[in-house]
Parts: structure tokens; C-alpha cells; sequence
């Protein structure tokens, strides 16, 4: 562990921010004769800087600075450092800053001048927690599943804004084998800021700060700029709806972007969610046709059983999981499903997709079980520009 808290058998690592010179320059000796290593900044923004450069375990900050003040840092810090415990003390006791701060999860709140042994004791805490923030933090990696959300909201709020910015769609091929051409290009959600570069975590993260039909409203934004401007003619762009979305207005907007290109748009709905959630779904889905789109439903054979979804939505597309069609050319149980579903789907007049094919033998397979169309590796990664696919 290259930068465990006890190094130089410090008690851990204490950034002091505050403007008086006199406040600082004491909490700075006590805390040295404490056995803390501390570095010591007048301003909020010298703290950011200092976050930078220095490891740091801990941050003790003044509430009430000009410039920026210590609830303005707390937000800043995340921007930095996702898991690093706050501690703020402040010479007045107001309940509103208090209260704020505690929303942004704030580590502490004390009051000037604050008693010796209570400081030293939340400090020796806020170490080890940061400590075993950390260590969280790299046991998910090693585990690789999801990138873990920040804890508190204001690290979550700075993540989310960061990844906001370099929020985008890339985009893959559905390929019709039969003809050799592109039928569509599905937009997949990606951000380019690591923590969040997930889209189910972003989803996640934009539900936990309620920001879903902010997120949704970008996401579709951009679809149109490609459905009206980046796709060759006559294809289509498949688009990934969350069941939540249907209860955004702006989605039935006429005036919306998305829907002056609703003709060539199809709305993809997960099985994986349940639908029986949203509150009348069929007029939700009725007022999208009626716009123009047409609807697939996402994922079909991992969600919930039953034929609820195929009720509610009456697709014009289904897409088969890449759990169903991986091995497909191997496993005689996944290729008897697949058949018998898009024989069911053609006489309903349902397009059928086969998502997530990756190799050639699958390719075929397919093909001779009866899909309409192909979606995957095989064919083209989801790629920031529309890209023709390779056969
Ligand atoms: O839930 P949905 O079907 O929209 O998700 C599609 C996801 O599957 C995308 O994140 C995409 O990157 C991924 N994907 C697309 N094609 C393939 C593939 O051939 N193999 C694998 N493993 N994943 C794929
Ligand atoms: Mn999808």
C-alpha cells in the first residue's frame, strides 16, 4: 500500500484551511504536538491546489472565508478527491450552513475554538475512514464490477457534472445479413469521465441527485443531431429509453429535437426494468407512435417472464440478449429458443435482432435460424462516429 495513512508514523495527514493567520498557525502547532503531519493554506482555492500535489488525509477548514467559503470547498474537494472526509469549524453557529453542509456530507462540523481531544479524535477517525474509503474503492476495481459512486451528495453532484461534460453517444451497426446493408445504428450512452464512464452508473447517479430527465433530455438531444444529421439515408437509430423517461412531458413534445426525426427513430424499452412500474404504459407508448417512433423491446429473455412487455408495447422490433445468442451455433437448447421467437415474432410482423453477435459461426447460425438482423462485435464496436460495418 503505497500511501497508507501511518506513513513517518504520522497519526495522518491534515490540510488546514483558514484566513487568520493566528487560527491557523495554532491549529497547526496543537496538531503537530498531536502527531499529525499538517500543511496549512489560507484559501479555499490554495486548499484545491494543495489537494493536487500533496497526499492528504484529511481536510479542516474555516466555514467563513472571503472568496470562497468552507461549504463552497466541500463541493470543490470532490471535484478532486471523491472520498476525502471535510471537517469544517466555524466561529458562529449558524444552523443554515450547518444544515448545508451536512446535505453535502460533510465529515464534521465544529465549533471555534473546538475542544482539543474532540478534534484530535475526529481527525484519528476521518483518517481511517479515508483510509478504508480508499481500499473499498480498489477492492471493487479488483474485483471489477461497477465503479463505486461517491458516498455523499456533493461528490456525487461533481462527479456527475464532470461526466455531464464529456457525456456523448457512440454509435454500432444492426446489420441486415440478408441484403448486406445497414438497417440501423443503435446509440449507446458513454461518458468519457472514468468514475461514471458507466451508463448504468451515470443512470444511477442522475436517479440518486433526481437529474433523470436532465440526463434523458441530453441523451435525446443528441440522438437528433445524428438521426437528422450523421446518418446515412434511409437508416434508422435505435435509442435506449429508460421506463422512467415516460414520464418526462418533454418526451411528448412535439417541438422537442427528437421529435422532428421521430420517423426514423426507434425506442428501445428494456425487459430487463419492469414496465408494470410505469403508470400507463400503453398511452405512454401510444403517444410516442403517434409521434413517428417506433419501439423495440431491449433484451428480450433476461428480464421478467411473461408476456407483459409484448402486451403493453405491441414492438415493431424485438432484440434477442447476447445471453441467448452467445454459443448459439454450439448450444442446441439457445438455438431452439431463437428459432421458435422469431417464427412467433415474423407471424406477429415483429423485426427480430440478435444482439451481441461476436463471432462468425454465430453470424450464421442467425441467419439460419431466422433473424432479421444482426447487432455486434462481428459487425463494428459502438464507435464515437457512424462507421460502416465490416462482413
Ligand atoms: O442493454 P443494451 O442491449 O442496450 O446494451 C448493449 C451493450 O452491449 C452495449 O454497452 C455494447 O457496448 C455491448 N455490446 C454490443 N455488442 C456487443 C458484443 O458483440 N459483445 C459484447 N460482449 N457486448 C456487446
Ligand atoms: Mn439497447
Amino acid at each position: 500500500m503505497g500511501d497508507a495513512e501511518q506513513q513517518n508514523g504520522s497519526r495522518g495527514r491534515v490540510l488546514i484551511v483558514d484566513d487568520e493567520e493566528g487560527v491557523r498557525d495554532t491549529l497547526a502547532s496543537l496538531l503537530r504536538r498531536k502527531g499529525f503531519t499538517v500543511t496549512a493554506v489560507d484559501s479555499a482555492p490554495g486548499a484545491i491546489q494543495a489537494l493536487q500535489v500533496e497526499p492528504i488525509d484529511v481536510v479542516l477548514s474555516d466555514v467563513h472565508m472571503p472568496g470562497m467559503d468552507g461549504v463552497q470547498l466541500l463541493r470543490e474537494v470532490r471535484r478532486v478527491a471523491l472520498d476525502l472526509p471535510v471537517i469544517l469549524i466555524s466561529g458562529a453557529q449558524s444552523l443554515d450552513t450547518a444544515l448545508a453542509a451536512m446535505e453535502l456530507g460533510v465529515f464534521g462540523y465544529l465549533l471555534k475554538p473546538p475542544a482539543v481531544d474532540e478534534l484530535v479524535g475526529r481527525l484519528e477517525r476521518a483518517t481511517r475512514l479515508h483510509a478504508i474509503a480508499r481500499l473499498k474503492r480498489e477492492a471493487l476495481r479488483l474485483v471489477g464490477d461497477a465503479h463505486p459512486l461517491p458516498g455523499d451528495r456533493a461528490g456525487l453532484e461533481q462527479a456527475f457534472t464532470l461526466a455531464l461534460e464529456t457525456v456523448h453517444l457512440a454509435f454500432q451497426p444492426i446489420v441486415s445479413p440478408a441484403t448486406r446493408s445497414v438497417f440501423a445504428y443503435e446509440a449507446l450512452l458513454r461518458s468519457d469521465y472514468e468514475p461514471l464512464n458507466r451508463p448504468l452508473d451515470l443512470l444511477a447517479a442522475a436517479e440518486r441527485l433526481d437529474l433523470g430527465f436532465h440526463l434523458g433530455q441530453r441523451i435525446r438531444e443528441r440522438a437528433a443531431i445524428a438521426a437528422g444529421r450523421l446518418l446515412p439515408d434511409g437508416v434508422l437509430l435505435f435509442m435506449n429509453l429508460r421506463p422512467a423517461d415516460l414520464a418526462d412531458p418533454q418526451l411528448y413534445d412535439p417541438g422537442a429535437p427528437l421529435s422532428q426525426v421521430a420517423m426514423r427513430v426507434v425506442v428501445e424499452l428494456t425487459e430487463r426494468e419492469s414496465l408494470d412500474r410505469v403508470s400507463d404504459i400503453e398511452s405512454c407508448v401510444e403517444r410516442l407512435r403517434r409521434l413517428g417512433y417506433r419501439i423495440a423491446i431491449d433484451d428480450l429473455g433476461t428480464g421478467y417472464a411473461g408476456l407483459s412487455s409484448f402486451t403493453h408495447l405491441s414492438p415493431d422490433v424485438v432484440k434477442l440478449d447476447m445471453a441467448l445468442v452467445r454459443g448459439v451455433d454450439k448450444d442446441g437448447r439457445r438455438a431452439k429458443v431463437v428459432s421458435a421467437m422469431a417464427g412467433l415474432c415474423h407471424d406477429m410482423r415483429i423485426g427480430v435482432v440478435a444482439e451481441g453477435v461476436e463471432t462468425e459461426e454465430e453470424h450464421q447460425a442467425l441467419v439460419g435460424l431466422g433473424t432479421d438482423y444482426l447487432q455486434g462485435y462481428r459487425f463494428g464496436r459502438p464507435l464515437r462516429e457512424v462507421k460502416p460495418p465490416s462482413w
